[in-house]
């Protein structure tokens, strides 16, 4: 079912694994042209069958939408924004400034700058208005962020991260195993 934060916008709730509609997470860009970069952190949100909506709001040229999304998504039943923007990324910021749930910022590399623009855009928040920043491009750790806040009040999704640290553990020791041997 299409299932997203505001509608006609939205694309369908990913809920694979789970069975449960209503997405926990929603991933919010400041345009289409970041989605690329957020493909790693989908995936993660798949692997541990996290639903999840997906939206585009800039906050510059949609600024009126992104208040709105920013008003309703808690009372929609989302539990963490993950939001990626590159160059003046000021989305996860204004996000947070309106809402009262946890958002993770993502720099998006997305001009000469290297996104050094956007990482600093993003993390230089002011005191009362925290906003969890993950390195540039590394949605991933966006989404295993949201996993592990998730993971504080849903032991199954706390489960699934231990398992997830285990099996890289496990990893780079077998990697260590086969340089020694
Ligand atoms: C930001 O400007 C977006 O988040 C994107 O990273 C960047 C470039 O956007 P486009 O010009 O490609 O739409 O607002």
């Amino acid at each position: 079912p299409a299932n997203g934060v505001n509608g006609e916008n939205q694309v369908q709730a990913h809920d694979e694994q789970e069975g449960c509609s209503t997405p926990l997470v929603l991933v919010t860009m400041g345009s289409d042209s970041d989605l690329p970069v957020l493909k790693a952190g989908l995936d993660i949100l798949k692997e541990f069958g996290v639903p999840y909506a997906l939206d585009i709001t800039s906050a510059h040229r949609t600024p009126k939408y992104m208040m709105r999304v920013a008003d309703e998504a808690a009372g929609k039943g989302i539990k963490v924004i993950i939001a990626a923007a590159g160059g003046a990324a000021h989305l996860p910021g204004m996000l947070s400034s309106e809402t009262p749930l946890p958002v993770i910022g993502v720099p998006v590399k997305a001009t000469h700058l290297d996104g050094m623009d956007s990482l600093l855009s993003i993390v230089q928040m002011p005191r009362g208005v925290p906003t969890a920043t993950v390195g540039i491009n590394n949605s991933t750790n966006a989404a295993l962020l949201a996993i592990r806040i998730l993971g504080s009040f849903v032991p199954s999704y706390q489960d699934k991260m231990k398992k997830y640290q285990l099996e890289m553990e496990e990893a780079v020791i077998e990697k260590g195993n086969k340089l020694r041997m």
